[in-house]
C-alpha cells in the first residue's frame, strides 16, 4: 500500500487495537519503529479532574526519537512531567520532551516520568478509555488509548497529590 506515513501510523495503531481487542493481554500501539506499550491511567479520586497516564515507548529504529508533547482530543490538558527527589520530598517538574534513543526503551511509571492531566471534562472512571495523541519529532502524531484501571498493588504510591 502507498499510504501517507501519518496515515500508515494511524492504520497500524487501529490494527493493533483491533487485534488487541480479541484477547485480554496488554495493548500495544505500533507506529513505524515505535511501540507504545500498555497505556493506562489510575481512576480519579472523588471529583478531581486531574490525573496521570503511564506507558512505555520502545524505539526499534536506527534513529533517535523524541516525544515532544501530548494532546487530549476529548478535552483537557496534558503535560510531560518528571519526578525528582528534593530535600527528601518527591517533587515533579515539567519536561520539554522525552528522549528515546535508537534501540532503547523508556518507561513512564508512577513516581517517575508521567503524563500529567489537568482540566479534564470529568474525573477518570474505572474501565473508561482515554484518547491521547503523542507528538513525536520523527514519527509525527500517534493516537493511543489509555485504559483507566487501578494502580497495581506492587507499584509505588502516588508521588504527589492527585496521582
Ligand atoms: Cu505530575
Amino acid at each position: 500500500m502507498n499510504l501517507h506515513p501519518k496515515m500508515k501510523s494511524l492504520f497500524c495503531a487501529v490494527m493493533v487495537l483491533v487485534l488487541g481487542g480479541l484477547s485480554s493481554i496488554a495493548k500495544y500501539f505500533q507506529a513505524g519503529n515505535l511501540v507504545i506499550g500498555d497505556p493506562w491511567a489510575p481512576p480519579g479520586i472523588g471529583q478531581q479532574r486531574i490525573g496521570a497516564v503511564y506507558f512505555s515507548i520502545r524505539n526499534q529504529g536506527q534513529a533517535h526519537e523524541r516525544l515532544k508533547g501530548i494532546e487530549l482530543p476529548d478535552g483537557g490538558r496534558a503535560m510531560l512531567h518528571g519526578s525528582i527527589m528534593q530535600d527528601g520530598i518527591m517533587r515533579m517538574r515539567p519536561l520539554d520532551g522525552i528522549e528515546i534513543p535508537a534501540g532503547d526503551k523508556v518507561a513512564l511509571l508512577p513516581g517517575a516520568m508521567h503524563v500529567m492531566l489537568t482540566d479534564l471534562s470529568g474525573p477518570l472512571r474505572k474501565d473508561a478509555k482515554l484518547r491521547l495523541v503523542l507528538r513525536f519529532e520523527q514519527a509525527g502524531p500517534v493516537e493511543v488509548q489509555a485504559m483507566v484501571r487501578p494502580r497495581p498493588a506492587t507499584q509505588a504510591p502516588p508521588s504527589h497529590p492527585g496521582h
